[in-house]
């Protein structure tokens, strides 16, 4: 792929992520609206309207792309287009902390080529962080060049974790945050999958896992760990609902995270 393609795809993410971010802030005080309410998730008004303004964007620079939001009917949804090019968005990711006022959340746009991720935008409005990296330049925070932490025992390590939206219907997450408490230094639970990545991409962390996440969540973040030198790995390829299970590391605590994952 040519640089300037590259260059095109990211000035495009930023500006759809930069778009549908500050529409979220402009009206925080509408954060409560909500179309459906879950028992551990809620669907919001706001998920709905960024998801339109950012894909506004994206629709009228590439119109011949596709585009996969998690606000969407997925059962319509038809698979990358002919030219190979998918944008994945996730409008508010961290949609319970955003409508409890909680200021970590954040807007991802990932673009993947013939399943590849080739530029991952994500950016936290209320916290004035903007994250970007394509399949050739760095991972950058602010502009700023990011890297993941030196730490290399998984003892000495900070995790990132989640409790899946459905977990009532299994007990695995919880099974799995004791044995990360019990090997770790800390596990950590912050609710913005896409934001802990990013902290793993500028070292304030080590690792992070969850075993049932969507694509939409990961989509942009997992190329800014890796070109910030960290590692990630789909334990779990992404299901008909688009779920999956994932896990992004410094590289140095890698191999020590999926043994302890995978370890009876
Ligand atoms: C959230 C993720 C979080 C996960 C939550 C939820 P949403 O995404 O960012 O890591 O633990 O269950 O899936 O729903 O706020 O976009």
């Amino acid at each position: 792929m040519t640089t300037t393609s590259q260059s095109s795809l990211i000035e495009c993410a930023v500006s759809a992520a930069k778009t549908a971010g500050k529409y979220a802030l402009a009206n925080f005080s509408r954060r409560r609206e909500v179309v459906k309410s879950f028992k551990h998730d809620v669907k919001l008004k706001l998920d709905q309207e960024c998801q339109v303004k950012a894909i506004s964007v994206i629709r009228k620079r590439f119109p011949q792309h596709s585009i996969l939001g998690e606000e969407d009917d997925h059962d319509a949804y038809t698979g990358s287009a002919a030219n190979g090019y998918q944008w994945i968005v996730d409008p508010i990711d961290g949609t319970v902390n955003f409508s409890h006022g909680l200021p970590v959340w954040c807007c991802s746009v990932g673009v993947w080529k013939d399943g590849e991720a080739v530029a991952g935008v994500v950016y936290a409005p209320a916290l004035g962080e903007l994250y970007t990296a394509t399949s050739d330049q760095p991972a950058m925070c602010n502009n700023r060049q990011i890297k993941v932490s030196s730490v290399n025992k998984l003892a000495d390590s900070i995790i990132m974790t989640g409790i899946d939206k459905e977990f009532d219907s299994k007990l695995k997450p919880l099974a799995i945050f004791t044995k990360l408490s019990f090997n770790t230094q800390k596990v950590r639970v912050i609710g913005s999958a896409a934001w802990d990545l990013c902290q793993v991409a500028r070292g304030f962390c080590d690792g992070y896992f969850e075993s049932a996440i969507y694509l939409w969540d990961i989509a942009a973040a997992g190329l800014i760990v890796e070109k910030a030198g960290g590692r990630t790995r789909m334990i779990k390829q992404p299901d008909l609902r688009h779920r999956l299970s994932y896990v992004a590391t410094n590289g140095r605590i890698h191999n020590q995270l999926i043994n302890l994952l995978t370890r009876q």
